[in-house]
């Protein structure tokens, strides 16, 4: 089966050095071939194996497997699939993925208290995540900070892209970018740019090595599915070897606010001509971070997380205790976040304690019913 993994095709869907051990270690199947997903739709998914993309399912047995984790394939994945001349393909296995972002959403008439909130994942194995944000209204360090966490608590490095630089005076792009750096964390990297222009692509050339993926983040209208499709022209016309251009669609944002019109719906991985791969995806209408207490927040608030050993009380919420030296050093807005984060959390972490009160309720009635349809049985036989 090794011998047969067409493993250059699969380095420009992403296939790093992680995922490539595990292939070459276990793969049980052999009628099985690894490939990535790309896109999840509602009732199948894309797959892509380094050469073309195909319509794939997912096998009843993985489906049952994966919901018993309460868990599903998302974009980035890297599964084993079966080809079928008639369900085009078979997933028959996932494997293990080595990073996921993930956060909580609340669906349906869920109320804003999280008793509904449920863990999601938006994408997997990623090597670099940009966070796009304009320089236009769209620019708040607050929504930057919880962006922040959201990629710090996976583990994925970040890199902020302010867009639309074009927009506004260098000087004024500079103040955001010093602005940006007080809530960046050490080393972070941050870059201004005119998303529109290959000049783009140039600056992001670190970070668009060979098999590499990365994913954009922001919200909508910040210029996500812009720079995928810079990123997609610029580099075909680089490369001798030509490519399939992105083709996302963009869209107008409000003029009176900057705010975006939802264009991208679904995440999708797109391969560049480069040999990196974009996990272009649409801007989050709410983002809940699926933190559980401080010690998850202490990527993306570093300076939180070393000054609270200093308070006096080592439970110090940074509030109105004596001695905190938080308080003093950290910026109210920055502190407030950071608090108003960690309420969220807060409200998670009861929502588990009362989903898990009602599975216990709901296993106690099952062992009831049981027990009184047996004493039934046995008293009228
Ligand atoms: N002038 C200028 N316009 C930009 C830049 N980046 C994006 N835009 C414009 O901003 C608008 C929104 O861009 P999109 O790429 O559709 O934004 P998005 O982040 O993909 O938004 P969603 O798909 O809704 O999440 C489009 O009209 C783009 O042309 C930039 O760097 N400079
Ligand atoms: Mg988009
Ligand atoms: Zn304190």
């Amino acid at each position: 089966m090794i011998e047969t993994i067409d493993f250059e095709a699969l380095r420009a869907i992403g296939l790093g050095e992680a995922m490539r051990r595990q292939l070459e270690h276990g793969v049980a199947d052999p009628s099985a071939r690894p490939m990535r997903v790309v896109e999840v739709q509602r009732d199948h998914l894309q797959l892509h194996d380094g050469h073309g993309e195909q319509r794939a399912r997912c096998s009843p047995a993985l489906l049952r497997d994966l919901a018993d984790g309460d868990e599903a394939l998302v974009v980035g994945d890297w599964v084993l699939a079966r080809p079928d001349p008639q369900a085009g393909c078979w997933i028959t296995c996932r494997l293990l993925p080595h990073n996921r972002i993930t956060r909580r959403t609340t669906p349906g008439r869920a109320s804003d208290d999280g008793s509904r909130s449920r863990r999601q994942v938006l994408v997997s194995n990623v090597d670099t995540a940009l966070l796009v944000m304009g320089l236009d209204h769209d620019f708040q360090l607050r929504r930057l900070e919880r962006y922040l966490a959201l990629v710090r608590l996976s583990g994925v490095a970040a890199v902020l892209v302010l867009s639309k630089a074009d927009t506004v005076t260098p000087e004024l792009a500079a103040r955001r970018l010093a602005e940006a750096a007080e809530v960046l964390p050490q080393r972070m990297p941050a870059l201004a740019l005119d998303l529109r222009q290959s000049t783009a692509a140039a600056a992001l050339a670190p970070w668009l090595q060979p098999g590499r993926t990365l994913v954009l983040l922001g919200s909508s209208g910040a210029g996500k599915s812009t720079l995928a499709n810079t990123l997609a022209n610029t580099l075909s016309q680089a490369s001798l070897a030509g490519g399939k251009l992105a083709g996302q669609a963009t869209g107008a944002v409000r003029a009176d606010d900057s705010r975006g019109r939802h264009t991208t719906t679904v995440r999708t991985l797109l391969p560049l001509p480069g040999g990196a791969c974009m996990i272009d995806t649409p801007g989050l209408r709410a983002l809940r971070l699926d933190v559980a207490d401080a010690d998850d927040l202490a990527g993306a608030f570093d300076d939180v997380a070393r000054l609270a050993s200093r308070c006096r009380f080592r439970d110090c919420r940074h509030g109105q205790e004596p001695g905190c030296a938080v308080r003093d050093a950290v910026s109210g807005p920055r502190l407030r976040n950071f608090q108003k984060l960690l309420r969220e959390a807060g409200r998670d972490a009861r929502s588990v304690q009362e989903r898990r009160a009602e599975l216990a309720l709901w296993k106690a009635r099952t062992r009831a019913g049981s027990a009184r349809a047996r004493a039934k049985r046995e008293g009228g036989g």
